[in-house]
């Protein structure tokens, strides 16, 4: 037998345990030996029933993706599950841990399915760009209806066993010793004896009468796609469960697996995936993590609040400090009140919400920060605020504790050097609302401890978080980039776009709103506040705010915003004012077309992320590419900004900001020899000998 897969016997029930660390996906050297032992099984008489079952700390998490893009080597999942199909003895899949994409196919390929309470069942391939291409979307459908099929396959969302046994995808769920327990549930099925029938002969919950709700659902997942072709594609895949034989849906799911495998969104979402893993990989692997157990937070304003919930949700304690009582029961009446609304929503237990409310302990004294292992302020954007607050810290925290600031841009190795151990300070960068956005731009600061450093980066998994190490430099990667993505917003609306316009080519591209809807939503006056301190003007945006136009909190900014609604109307004010400014200028408007706004928009922030590889404030061009599609909306299909330069061309890309240079003489055009190489290796990942 293989090192990767190997047969047991219990008595005459034959246990076939898959052995492929990490996760035990189903690589070619799992496939080929899985087969060879369940056929020489199927035809061993002494054998009365088989058992799947896994090592390690999980079920098969799926069809091994490093090997998609890649020639298939024989046998494919698709022929194992098929052979399983054939089988006349009862199998059994043991599941522990998660049984994902083609993990779950090949349960789904067993006649019984049984688990431990733990244990989590899905088919996220969705979250791969693709739709599962071993059965799944066939055979799902068949044990708990097209409707949950639909749900659990668009989302990509795993169920938990209890669920699953509900719905019919498992036959038990069991405490203790789960193989030892799927042995005697198989060696009771051979003994009853009677027909057994596979998942692709179980047609009793397929019902074409439910078709119109099924639809309807099926429309509106695919509104909520936003050009991302898998979704479509899965929905599409189990409504044919239901309106095809067997064998026609099955083939159809497989030409479906085969274009969304081959086609660019699969290859960004693959990216992303390897990228998100990488991005937690920093030098040291080794290093001993500090102990961390208690967390403090200071401001319990909307971002410290967000950060302390964060970490209450992680299951941590917390000691929220605030400046006055007041400032501090309202902070956390509004901890409170945002977990009422996840009991309200169903996402959360009245008795989960009293266990993390349990967790927070309210002060106005920095004493009380005397026990925390991290520190994290989310105080006042201002570096003297910033600065007088490490002093208090540096004078409580104990020895060893991490000082870590939320600055969005300010200097950390300025803030570090207020204190007399900076080797203990790293900026943790978090993206409102921090107890939702999963971005964590974790800044190393020049004495930033490696221990200190890995001890954030492991923390930020453990809550949930996406992490991505940047270095110190105005607004780090991702305001950094922005900055570069907006500087001719400005010039674009004088010349003639409008901000419907703009916003209309960005949520075209794929991104879930355009810039202007978003300072809208984020307030214009934080902007200008940052602008007025570093002496720089919008005309257009600086006009708005001076007139109290702030955005959604005002009910106008770019857009009106009527009776508290939160969608934008078209503004006609803000278009007079801009035609107005425009003239005072005398600048004549012209039609801007879709091209112009993506070259002088988003080409800019590519080469602004280019400068960022250059100077090392990121360590990898797919580090960037986390930051962007987790932290600002950058659309998973095109696979972050620095991917989708390989898909637009990085020649094409320079030769326009080129041209825009020649045009303007803006330095925001300048290319950066970064992209350059780029545009002349094809990768980003050869650095600039010149
Ligand atoms: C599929 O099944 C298609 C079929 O329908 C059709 C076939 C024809 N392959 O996430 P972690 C690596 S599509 C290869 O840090 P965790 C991962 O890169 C697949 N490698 O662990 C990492 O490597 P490294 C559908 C994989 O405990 C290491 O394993 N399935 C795969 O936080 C540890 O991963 C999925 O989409 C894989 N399938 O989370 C499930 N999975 O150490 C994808 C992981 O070198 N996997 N690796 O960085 C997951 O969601 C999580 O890994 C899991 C564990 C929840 C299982």
């Amino acid at each position: 037998m293989s090192s990767f897969v190997s047969v047991t016997k219990d008595g005459n029930v034959a246990v076939v345990t898959i052995d492929n660390p990490p996760v035990n996906a189903l690589s070619f050297h799992v496939r080929e030996p899985l087969m060879q032992a369940l056929v020489s099984l199927r035809d061993e008489p002494s054998v009365v029933a088989i058992v799947i079952a896994c090592s390690g700390r999980t079920f098969v998490a799926g069809a091994d993706i490093t090997e998609f893009g890649k020639p298939v080597q024989q046998p494919e999942l698709r022929a194992i599950v098929a052979m399983l199909d054939t089988m006349t003895k009862p199998t059994v899949a043991a599941i522990h841990g998660t049984a994902l994409g083609g993990g779950l196919e090949l349960a789904l390929g067993c006649h019984f399915r049984v688990a431990d309470a733990k244990a989590r069942l899905g088919l996220p391939e969705v979250k791969l760009g693709l739709l599962p291409g071993g059965g799944g979307t066939v055979r799902l459908p068949r044990l708990v209806g097209a409707l949950k099929a639909l749900g659990m396959i668009v989302s990509g969302t795993p169920i938990g066993a209890v669920d699953a046994l509900a719905t019919g995808l498992l036959d038990a769920v069991f405490d203790g010793d789960l193989v030892a327990q799927a042995v005697r549930f198989a060696s009771e099925i051979a003994a009853r004896g009677g027909p057994l029938t596979p998942v692709r002969d179980r047609d009793e919950r397929l019902d074409a009468a439910d078709l119109p709700a099924f639809d309807k659902h099926a429309a509106d997942l695919a509104k909520k796609a936003r050009g991302l072709e898998a979704p479509v594609a899965c929905a599409q895949a189990v409504r044919n469960a239901v309106t095809l034989p067997f064998d026609e849906a099955l083939a159809a799911e497989r030409e479906l697996f085969l274009k969304l495998v081959a086609g660019d969104q699969s290859r960004a979402q693959r990216h992303l995936f390897f990228a998100e893993r990488e991005a937690a990989k920093i030098p040291g692997k080794d290093i001993t993590r500090r102990k961390i157990a208690r967390i403090g937070v200071i401001g319990a304003g909307t971002m410290g609040g967000g950060i302390a919930m964060a970490f209450a949700n992680g299951g941590f304690p917390v000691t929220l400090l605030e400046t006055s009582s007041e400032a501090l029961e309202r902070g956390l009446a509004t901890i409170d009140k945002n977990y009422a609304v996840s009991v309200a929503r169903g996402s959360l237990t009245e008795d989960a919400k009293q266990e993390r409310l349990g967790l927070f302990k309210g002060s106005i004294d920095y004493a009380d920060l005397a026990d925390c292992d991290l520190i994290v302020e989310a105080v006042f954007e201002e570096m003297a605020v910033k600065k007088d607050v490490f002093g208090k810290l540096d004078a409580v925290a104990k020895p060893g504790a991490i000082l870590a600031t939320n600055t969005s841009y300010l200097d950390v190795n300025e803030i570090a050097a207020s204190t007399s151990r900076p080797q203990d300070v790293v900026g943790l960068h978090f993206f409102s609302p921090a107890n939702v956005m999963k971005l964590l731009e974790i800044v190393r600061a020049e004495k930033t401890a490696p221990d200190a450093l890995a001890t954030v980066v492991e923390l930020a998994r453990r809550i949930g978080k996406v992490p991505v190490v940047v270095g110190v430099c105005h607004g780090f990667v991702g305001n950094r980039m922005l900055a570069a993505r907006g500087a001719e917003s400005e010039a674009l609306l004088l010349e003639g776009a409008t901000p419907s316009q703009i916003d209309q080519v960005f949520t075209d591209f794929g991104w879930p709103m355009g810039p202007f809807q978003m300072g809208d939503l984020a307030g214009l006056d934080i902007g200008w506040r940052n602008r007025k301190a570093r002496g720089l003007t919008a005309v257009i945006a600086d006009t708005l705010c001076e007139q109290g136009h702030f955005g959604q909190k005002t009910g106008s900014g770019f857009y009106r915003y009527e009776n508290g609604s939160r969608t934008p109307a078209p503004n006609p004010e803000v278009e007079t004012l801009i035609r107005d400014k425009a003239a005072e200028k005398g600048i004549a408007p012209r039609a801007i077309g879709t091209e112009e706004i993506i070259e002088r928009t988003l080409y800019p922030l590519i080469n602004e992320g280019a400068k960022i590889l250059e100077e090392g404030i990121a360590a990898r061009a797919s580090d960037i590419d986390i930051v962007w599609v987790n932290g600002y909306g950058f659309p998973v299909g095109k696979g972050g900004p620095m991917f989708w330069t390989g898909l637009e061309g990085a020649g094409k890309i320079s030769e326009r900001l080129d041209h825009w240079h020649a045009q303007t003489g803006r330095q925001v055009f300048q290319v950066v020899p970064r992209l350059r190489r780029m545009a002349e290796t094809g990768s980003w990942d050869v650095p600039f000998a010149g």
